[in-house]
């Protein structure tokens, strides 16, 4: 399509409008009006102006005060690049950011560990599924081509050695963390972009925090190299924590909020097979 016969018609505005409703993020809107063939200019003038006039046909609408905040854990380097822990396992910080909060440490689980942890999950595998947001049950879901499983917390002298070592990195009582959930991708696999946070609006989600409260902060361990993929990205920042043996990415979130910017997703491994171990922190007592 030529810049000059780029002509906003109503039927494109009506379909920008829609996009918006429907919950579609401006830059996917943007990136699809350029894939058919718009100049960028010309899709953010129309984008801005269309979404302008909506708003204002709506009118004033009611501020919805945000929840408050909640304390999250948080590693406890003091400016450090190395900590140091009780069982004698030595931690580098490797990255941090602040918003979103985000860290990723190196070497927190030895070699021998990720085998052992891959080994006593590979007989429980099964197709990954993810909370039906409706009922707070769980379902298979396109967006998540994994298989999973999940321990109890503290079912093997393995996972408990993992757990302990995780509650002092992260200064967060162990009995606050969800049991380990590992995870296998394969060539093709992917975790789209979600929050880990159980939203709020949603029917399913008071069942879900009656065990633990909200969860406030993710870690994943990588258990093995992938030969190619398997990024953990955070499209909102343009952050990629590439998965490497023995690493770890940590972010928290301190309300159920997309400002926490923790909008996080596995990019699709592309050679090979990614393993990971998630540890989910929760407000309370998850028992
Ligand atoms: O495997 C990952 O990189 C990944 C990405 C997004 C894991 C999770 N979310 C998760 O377990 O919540
Ligand atoms: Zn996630």
């Amino acid at each position: 399509m030529s810049t000059a016969t780029q002509i906003v018609t109503d039927d494109l505005r009506r379909w920008i409008v829609a996009q918006a409703e429907a919950g579609c993020r401006p830059d996917d809107v943007l990136a699809a009006m350029k894939t058919s063939g718009w100049d960028e200019d010309v899709a953010l003038e129309a984008m801005e102006e269309t979404l302008r006039q909506r708003l204002d046909e709506l009118g004033p609408r009611p501020v919805v005060p945000l929840l408050p905040a909640v304390p999250v854990p948080e590693p406890a380097a003091g400016g450090a690049c190395e900590l140091l822990l009780s069982d004698g396992h030595r931690v580098r910080l490797l990255t941090t950011m602040g918003l979103p909060r985000v860290v990723v440490f190196g070497g927190l689980l030895s070699d021998a560990e990720c085998e052992a942890l891959m080994a006593l999950a590979a007989p429980r595998l099964v197709r990954s599924e993810t909370v039906d947001n409706d009922t707070g049950g769980s379902e298979v879901n396109a967006a998540r081509t994994s298989d999973g499983m999940f321990f109890e917390r503290g079912e093997a002298p393995l996972i408990q050695a993992i757990e302990a070592r995780i509650a002092e990195l992260l200064h967060w009582p162990l009995d606050h963390g969800e049991g380990l959930q590992v995870l296998r991708y394969r060539p093709g696999a992917e975790y789209k972009p979600h929050h880990d946070y159980f939203d709020p609006a949603h029917a399913g989600t008071a069942s879900i925090l009656k065990r633990g409260g909200q969860r406030v902060g993710t870690l994943v361990m990588y258990l093995n190299t992938p030969e190619g993929g398997g990024a953990t990205t955070f499209p909102d920042v343009g952050l990629e924590v590439a998965p490497v043996r023995g690493n770890a990415v940590f972010f928290s979130y301190d309300r159920a909020h997309a400002s926490t910017k923790t909008l996080h997703g596995g990019a699709p491994v592309t050679a090979g097979e990614k393993w990971v171990a998630t540890k989910w922190l929760r407000e309370g007592v998850f028992a």
